[in-house]
């Protein structure tokens, strides 16, 4: 050999490292006030659930108290509970959304 890299063979393994993103449920909590179809309307407008779909996660909210209406990264969680937050005091209704981590 020269010193040079005559004859060298560089081999690179490249081995993926997968983070998985730290994920968020969005939830309703049931009250005594908040109009079911007012409810309906959120979940149809904020997490994109067609009519069939809302109604039902209303009712599932409206009998257990708490449902989940999507899973999303922190940032996207936390943007929809400020949007229904904002939209549901604009309205007066004491509908309430909270996030917790998954
Ligand atoms: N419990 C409310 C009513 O009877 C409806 C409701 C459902 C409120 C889901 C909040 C969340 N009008």
């Amino acid at each position: 050999n020269d010193g040079g890299d005559a004859g060298t063979v560089v081999v690179t393994r490249t081995k993926t490292v997968t983070k998985r993103p730290n994920l968020y449920r969005v939830l309703l909590l049931n009250d005594d006030y908040t109009p079911m179809e007012f409810v309906i309307h959120v979940v149809e407008n904020f997490f994109q659930k067609n009519r069939e779909e809302a109604t039902r996660i209303m009712l599932h909210v409206h009998h257990h108290g708490v449902g989940e209406c999507g899973i999303f990264s922190y940032e996207v969680a936390e943007t929809k509970v400020t949007q229904v937050m904002d939209f549901a005091r604009k309205h007066q209704h004491p509908l309430q959304c909270v996030m917790e981590k998954k």
